[in-house]
């Protein structure tokens, strides 16, 4: 039913970019065996899972999300804010394009796929540090004919888009309304995070299911409370990178 494009954890990883986030020692071992879990909980719920190639000197590759952006008609090639990271992208488009057409977002506009989020016909876009109105405005262009609407949202004080908000369920944000504006999220349902986890509003809803971090607890109950099926992932190395759970894949409709 899906596709999860995911890549292995590289051994670089705790020399990876760091925005918001002061540099903790990240646990190689835990790290591959909380994405082996992951992986895992991915074909739990209906994904094909397929490795990319390994790129054991990016340091952050397991975070294939940046890479590129999916809709059922196209697939947009991002073009990551930092510059480190391009070379992970030239994979990911060769993987893409089996299943999809790709169209490329030009330089020197910047976009990581973490700032995108999609929900139905809307597509918000995150005016980040890694995301620029150029990018706005190409995305736009591309995805116009196929009827979607694209809408740019400022983020404060993360890293991305998806790190203040992401879909808990068909038409249900959940978000910190300290990182980004609730009102720009018009017609939709929105559950807050609990104010005790700032970072909690990153989630991945995989069918009728929504994989939380375990790391948040009071959020995933207010989630279960609003009717949403929760499971819950331990997460705390890809936290350490300034990661999070919608990073490490791409998920697309096969
Ligand atoms: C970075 O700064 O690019 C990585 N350390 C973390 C990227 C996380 N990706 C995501 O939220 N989509």
């Amino acid at each position: 039913m899906f596709i999860a494009l995911t890549r292995g954890v590289p051994p670089s990883i705790d020399r990876c970019e760091l925005t918001h986030v002061s540099r903790e020692p990240i646990d190689f071992a835990r790290a591959i065996e909380q994405h082996g879990a992951y992986e895992r909980a991915l074909v739990r719920l209906g994904c094909r899972v397929e490795h990319l190639p390994e790129l054991p000197d990016l340091p952050d590759s397991v975070f294939v999300e940046d890479a590129a952006v999916v809709f059922d008609e196209v697939a947009v090639i991002a073009r990551p804010g930092a510059e480190s990271r391009r070379a992970e992208v030239p994979s990911v488009v060769d993987a893409l394009s089996a299943y999809r057409d790709v169209r490329f977002i030009d330089g020197p506009a910047t976009l990581d796929g973490g700032d995108v989020l999609v929900d139905r016909r809307r597509v918000y876009i995150g005016a980040s540090a890694r995301t620029n109105a150029d990018a706005a405005r190409q995305l736009a262009a591309l995805l116009s004919r196929f009827g979607y609407t694209v809408i740019a949202i400022p983020v404060r004080g993360c890293l991305h888009l998806k790190s203040a908000v992401t879909l808990a369920a068909p038409e249900t944000l959940v978000l910190n309304p300290d990182l980004v504006e609730p009102a720009a999220f018009d017609g939709v349902q929105l559950i807050h995070v609990d104010p005790s986890e700032p970072m909690a509003a990153n989630v991945l809803q995989v069918g009728d299911m929504t994989l939380c971090a375990t790391a948040y607890p009071r959020t995933r109950a207010r989630l279960e409370a609003h009717g949403i099926r929760v499971e819950a992932l331990d997460a705390t190395e890809v936290a350490k990178a300034e990661g999070a759970l919608t990073c490490c894949s791409i998920i697309l409709r096969a």
